[in-house]
């Protein structure tokens, strides 16, 4: 995989340098406005745009030639020793001991100990130990990004000869690296192309921004928890294990206190997990907020009751497998029909693969989803995901978090924001 930066005036420019460098299969993978130096701190100087292209090298290498078979020599995966050994040197041993028996029990010992080092060489290679794991999930990374920047390259020569500008071309290129589903950049790419002025489509800011705007359209945000004059809101965060539902519920607590000082309740039924209760009552502690637990419907009634006249109650519930039939039914039937209107915020990392993600959540959608939290923003690269669940569940998305740290980690998901993270717009 070649990567190559380069920063410049137009894109016109980054075109040409890439097409010379890296060849026509090149990609876009990013492109930003950024400060090029000069003056105090970079601020007088000049804005340039900075271009990210990827080439698979292995794309379009020759096969290797294969090594030529030697007669009587067992193939090997370790290559040479076995032929070096089973060649010239038998020759030798051959002219010296005069029977073919003897020269093959002169071998053995030999033969032997590199059965024995191959053995260890295998064992090394499969013990799943932390950094061979960690390896093999780098390879496995490598190989998706290098087909990916094979599939981009082959989809874009196909929208080339579908009569699309380079810029739309150069955008598809980046939104779908950034994990937007191809046929979502596709479309949003055609649909530009009949609404940008023919005399602008040579122009990459006004294309960038065009499709910005589009973005912006599509997607939906709550601005985190608004009380719309209600006099009490009810949030319930719910999902998968380990997503961070009970650091983000610390999190909007403590906003809610200290920025909006509101008053606030914290309620858990997770009642399964050990040390799960203790999390959220550390958290409690520290903010001063109460908490109660509860294992029942009659038991998150009665506790809604009790907090009755507070601003806001958050429930954190443990998390569950989408998969897992029981737990899931256990859910629906702690959350739903409750005397009051509780809002489910479902709460999603940005590290679990997009098919997973929607997986999640349609099987979450049996409860009503009124929001979505996209957490871990800091482990990802990419953040198509979140386009990808916004066209295809519609559903507003609440917060983003980026961190582990309580409180700060954490940020009401805006449109810009959002768009930013998809194409940088913002720049540096
Ligand atoms: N990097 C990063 N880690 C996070 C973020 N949010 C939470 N975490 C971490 O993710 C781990 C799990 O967080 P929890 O809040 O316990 O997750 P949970 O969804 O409540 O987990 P269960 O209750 O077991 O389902 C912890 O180590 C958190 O510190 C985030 O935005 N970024
Ligand atoms: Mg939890």
């Amino acid at each position: 995989m070649n990567l190559k930066r380069y920063r410049v005036n137009n894109i016109q420019e980054a075109l040409q340098q890439i097409k010379k460098d890296l060849g026509p299969d090149a990609i876009i993978v990013s492109t930003r406005q950024v400060k090029d130096g000069g003056g105090t701190f970079g601020l007088f100087g000049k804005s340039m745009l900075e271009v990210t292209a990827a080439r698979d090298e292995t794309a379009k290498k020759a096969p290797a030639p294969p090594v030529p078979r030697q007669n009587n020599v067992e193939s090997s995966p370790y290559g040479a020793p076995d032929v070096a050994l089973a060649t010239k040197p038998k020759l030798a041993l051959e002219s010296a001991f005069k029977s073919q028996e003897e020269v093959q029990r002169m071998l053995l010992p030999i033969r032997q100990e590199i059965q024995e080092l191959k053995d260890i060489i295998v064992s090394m290679e499969t013990r799943p130990s932390r950094k061979n794991q960690a390896t093999t999930q780098l390879h496995h990374e490598i190989s998706e990004v290098r087909t990916m920047v094979q599939g981009l390259a082959a989809q874009s020569s196909q929208l080339r000869n579908e009569d699309l500008s380079e810029n739309l071309v150069v955008l598809f290129q980046q939104m779908v690296f950034n994990g937007l589903e191809e046929k979502f950049a596709r479309r949003l790419i055609q649909e530009a192309k009949k609404s940008i002025p023919p005399e602008e489509l040579n122009n990459f800011p006004y294309v960038k921004i065009f499709i910005a705007r589009m973005l912006m359209k599509i997607v939906r945000v709550s601005n985190g928890i608004q009380k719309d004059g209600a006099k009490q809101k009810i949030v319930t965060l719910i999902g998968p294990t380990g997503v961070g539902k009970t650091t983000t519920i610390a999190k909007i607590a403590s906003e809610q206190v200290l920025k909006y000082k509101r008053k606030v309740a914290l309620l858990t039924v997770d009642t399964f997990r050990i040390g799960a209760i203790e999390q959220l009552r550390s958290y409690a502690k520290i903010m001063n907020v109460p908490l109660e637990v509860t294992s029942s419907k009659s038991e998150i009634n009665q506790a809604i009751e009790k907090f009755s006249d507070y601003d806001v109650i958050l429930i954190d519930t443990g998390g569950r497998s989408q998969r897992d039939e029981a737990q899931m039914y256990e859910l629906r039937e702690l959350l739903e029909n409750n005397n009051k209107r509780i809002e489910n915020f479902l709460v999603l990392s940005t590290t679990t693969k997009d098919h997973e993600i929607s997986e999640i959540t349609r099987k979450f959608g049996e409860l009503s989803i009124d929001g979505v939290i996209f957490t871990k923003l800091d482990e990802s690269t990419t953040y198509g995901c979140i386009f990808n669940h916004v066209i295809r569940f519609k559903k507003p998305i609440a917060f983003l978090t980026t961190g582990q740290k309580v409180p700060e980690d954490i940020e009401i998901a805006t449109k810009e924001r959002l768009v930013d993270l998809l194409l940088n717009i913002a720049g540096n």
